[in-house]
Order: structure tokens, then sequence, then C-alpha cells
């Protein structure tokens, strides 16, 4: 027999599709969850692990999965993401060699392929750390405030205006529950298909204040059940950024172009890869061929 020892598994790309492939079954199962999809949570799941980086200090990001612990866990920016933590334990266990961080990460990137959007190349090699790397409160963008706000936040991790838009069309995704953020409602009528259509209604409906107790939104005129954040106001209310929400919102290949480009920049910030070589992971859709 083989008397050699066993040296640590080192995973090749097939592992990782692997990995991929169980994310995106356990997604076809289980549908028992708001609009039918953990998918829209599991992408804020990437996304607030990642858009806590800051590049002058080169702390946060997602490299650490710091998220697990308190305080991050109960920063009230991440209000409702174990839903999206608890949905990829059994991921975890299924394929113990994977850090948290590289499983976040890859969870966001197989939503947004699952869910219709772009290919979303991914690479591997975050580590996890412990509490003591838990950044501080406030490093991600509040849904109140306003174009400033939003380029202070996005310029720290190190993004420009046309990134920024972008990036937030991934709001094409998911809803607001009055029970995490206190605001209500989807940004579009197909909350479980990505799409450039955050930006067309954005750019295209007449959105006015929400009459209610709930904090300061806006829903559409025409049917009155859509919302849009303070924060998604802005990228209208500024020529700069509108520029780039109207582009996007005419045409959905430019959007899904430059939304992977800087959804991929996200996901890396701050990491220290020590590969070049990304994986494109292959759909549920084109593997049933
Ligand atoms: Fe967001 N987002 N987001 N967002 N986000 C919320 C939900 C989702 C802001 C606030 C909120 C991005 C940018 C911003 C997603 C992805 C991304 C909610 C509702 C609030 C509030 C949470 C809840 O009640 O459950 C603000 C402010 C900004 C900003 O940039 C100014 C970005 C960049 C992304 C991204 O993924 C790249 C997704 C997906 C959701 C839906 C989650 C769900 O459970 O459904």
């Amino acid at each position: 027999g083989d008397s050699s020892p066993k040296g640590p598994f080192v995973p090749t790309q097939d592992d990782y599709q692997k990995v991929y492939d169980a994310v995106a079954s356990r997604l076809a199962n289980e549908t028992d969850y708001d609009d039918g999809s953990y998918g829209p949570v599991l992408v804020r799941l990437a996304w607030h692990a990642s858009g806590t980086y800051d590049k002058e200090t080169g702390t946060g990001g997602s490299n650490g999965a710091t998220m697990r612990f308190a305080p991050e866990s109960d920063h009230g920016a991440n209000a409702g993401l174990k839903a999206a933590r608890d949905f990829l334990e059994p991921i975890k266990t299924q394929f113990p060699w994977i850090s948290y961080s590289d499983l976040w990460t890859l969870g966001g990137a197989c939503a947004i392929q699952e869910l219709g959007g772009p290919t979303i190349p991914w690479r591997p090699g975050r580590e996890d750390r412990d509490v003591a790397a838990c950044t501080p409160d406030g490093r991600l963008p509040d849904a109140s405030k306003d174009q400033r706000h939003i380029r202070d936040v996005f310029s720290r991790m190190g993004f420009d205006d046309r990134e920024m838009v972008a990036l937030i069309g991934a709001h094409a995704l998911g809803r607001c529950h009055t029970d995490r953020s206190g605001f209500d409602g989807p940004w579009n009528f197909s909350p479980t298909v990505f799409s450039n259509e955050f930006f067309r209604l954005l750019a295209e409906e007449k959105w006015i204040p929400k009459k209610w107790n709930g904090p300061y939104q806006f829903t559409d005129k025409t049917t009155g059940t859509l919302m849009m954040l303070p924060s998604d106001m802005a990228l209208v209310r500024d020529k700069a950024f509108k520029k780039h929400v109207e582009r996007y919102g005419k045409d959905s290949d430019v959007f899904f172009k430059e939304f992977s480009d800087v959804f991929v920049k996200l996901l890396e910030l701050g990491v220290p890869f020590k590969t070049d070589d990304r994986i494109s992971f292959k759909t549920s859709e084109t593997q049933r061929g």
C-alpha cells in the first residue's frame, strides 16, 4: 500500500465547482423562504463581508469572515444575514476544507449566476481570522443618506462613481424587511431574477414618498408596491451617478459586464491571493445541457 504521509488536502478547480454545485442545488431545493430563494440574502452576505474594506489601513474585506462573531454579527447593517450564514453551514460541513470567507464569497457568486446574472469569475485564497479582526461598526452604507455618504463609503473601498452605481444595481435582487432594516418591500417585480430592472424603474418610474409609520422611503406612483431607499434615489438626484443609471437601464448587456467586473473586485478587496487564476463556474442550467 501507499505508506507516504497524507499532506494537507489541496483543492482543485473541480473541487470548487463541487462546492458551487452544492450551493446551487441547495438554492434550488430550499424555496420556502422570502420570495422563493435564498439567493438575494447570499448576495448581501458576500457584499457585507467584503464592503467593510478600508484601503488606507488594509483592514476589513472578505478575508477573515469575521461576521461569524459579535460584535460584527450584531452590527445593525448585518441584521438578517444569519439566515444566509445558516444556509451555508451544511455546505461547510460537507466541504470542511473550504474557509468560511471563501465559502461566503463563492455563495454570492453562485447566487448571482443561478439567478440569471453574469458569470462572476472567482478565486480562492481567503483565510478565516478570529474575533480580534472584527471591523468597527459604521463601515457599511446607511440607506437614509445621500450621494455624499455613498461616495465617502465606496471611495474608502477604492471604487469610482461608475463602479458605485453598478454595484448598487444588485438591488434588482431581494427586498427590505421591516424586522431587519426597518424598510419594506422589493425594488422590482422579479426579485429573484438578476436584471437591470432596478435601473430601468429608477429612471422611468415616478417615485413618491411612502405614507406610513416606518422610515422615510419611496414607492412607485403606478402600483404603490415597489420601493426605493433614500440612498437609491440619490443615484438619480446626482448628475454624475444618473448618467450611469440611464446607461444601465437602457442596456442590460453593458450592466451585466460592468457589474461582473466590479463585483469580482468587491469580493477580492484586501485578500492576499496566492493565485491569479480565477474560476468561471458552470451554472446548474449549463450542466443540465
Ligand atoms: Fe443593499 N440593502 N444597500 N446592496 N442589498 C438591502 C438589501 C439588499 C443598502 C441598503 C440595503 C448594496 C448597496 C446598498 C443587496 C445588495 C447590495 C437593504 C434591506 C438595505 C436597507 C435589508 C433588509 O431589510 O433585509 C445601501 C444603503 C446601499 C448603498 O450602497 C448605499 C450593494 C453594493 C449590494 C451588492 O450586493 C453589491 C441585496 C442583494 C439585498 C436584498 C437582501 C435580501 O434579503 O433580500
